[in-house]
């Protein structure tokens, strides 16, 4: 294979230019070591999760990748940003990626710490910050994608952070198979970041009514609330969902009554399944996702695809 060699396998030392995403309350240590030991590079949420949770999936995850590589994402949002920042210095994470916010105080702490930092950027103007701050690549998240996200596309986005900065960009949002992989090589990335597909991994350990939900899910089953909060949230089109959005758009659910609303809906919809009252986080192309299989198979389809499209 070689459009699977780029800048974003030397700077992180694997296989396929693959980053898993780094999903709050469902990216845990079995699907991490997964994606790392099929060649990508697995991801553990940070989300809002206690220190020593995290510090537990941290050394799990060490025992089962061995020198492997993997990465901790930090939600910047999140209360506890500051102490996870420290934890992964302390156990030595290979790298970090972060989300919802600007990690520029962290980064001299963490590059001295030799941690690899790769920020998710929403526009050109904070991945030129993160360049500027010592980044080592950024991922250009487009709105496509599932959870908390920008307004810009994929399409629109990746091309334009790739002329505006000289390190690596690895493209998010939208991107579930081969052709995703090769468009992204196409626009300029040098890698993926991959959320949405790995929800329907075997190794993924949400509940079944989760799983379910994306497989099942058409192209038109994804709907984006929280706008009226300033954090836009894209999620499976539940009635739930549809009942927010509404309420938002017509003013009868407050911004603080959405926030009240929709606060542990995540946990709500990965431990419990609950339909009722449960946030179903997930990208716009879950509609492509229709099987549950193996991380590995995952991984190693998506980019026997790319290179024959990348052929052709
Ligand atoms: O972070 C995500 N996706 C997420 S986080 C999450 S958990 C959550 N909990 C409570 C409320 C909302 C979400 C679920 N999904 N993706 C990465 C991402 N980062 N998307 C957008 C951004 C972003 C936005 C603004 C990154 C930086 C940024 O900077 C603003 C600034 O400070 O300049």
């Amino acid at each position: 294979m070689t459009t699977t060699k780029t800048k974003i396998t030397e700077l992180l030392g694997v296989k396929y230019p693959i980053l898993q995403g780094g999903m709050a309350w469902i990216a845990e240590h079995t699907l991490a070591s997964a994606v790392t030991n099929a060649g990508g590079c697995g991801i553990i949420a940070g989300g809002s999760a206690p220190i020593d949770y995290l510090r537990e999936q941290i050394r799990l995850t060490k025992q089962a990748v061995g020198d492997k590589p993997f990465g901790v994402n930090i939600m910047l949002m999140s209360p506890n940003a500051e102490e996870l920042a420290k934890l992964v210095i302390e156990e030595g994470v290979p790298f970090v990626t972060t989300g919802a916010g600007n990690p520029g105080k962290f980064m001299a702490a963490w590059k001295e710490a030799g941690i690899k930092v790769i920020p998710v950027v929403p526009s050109v103007a904070l991945a030129k910050r993160m360049e500027r701050s010592g980044a080592d690549a950024v991922i250009a998240e487009g709105t496509e994608s599932g959870g908390h996200i920008g307004e810009n596309t994929t399409m629109c986005l990746v091309p334009q952070v790739v002329d505006a900065v000289s390190i690596p960009v690895i493209a998010a949002g939208g991107i579930a198979d081969g052709r995703g992989i090769a468009a992204s090589l196409m626009l300029g990335a040098q890698g993926v970041q991959v959320g949405t597909r790995f929800l329907a991994a075997e190794e993924c350990q949400i509940h079944s009514t989760y799983k379910e939900l994306v497989v099942k899910a058409k192209d038109t089953d994804s709907i984006v609330t929280g706008r009226s909060t300033g954090h836009p949230c894209r999620s499976v089109k539940t009635r739930f969902a549809k009942n927010l959005a509404a309420g938002e758009f017509n003013g009868s659910i407050t911004p603080d009554e959405f926030e009240e609303l929709t606060l542990g809906s995540l946990r709500k919809a990965v431990q419990d399944g609950n339909l009722e009252e449960g946030s179903f986080l997930c990208g716009a192309i879950a509609g492509m996702v229709n099987e549950v299989k193996p991380a590995k198979d995952i991984i190693e389809e998506m980019f026997t695809r790319a290179e024959e499209v990348l052929g052709r």
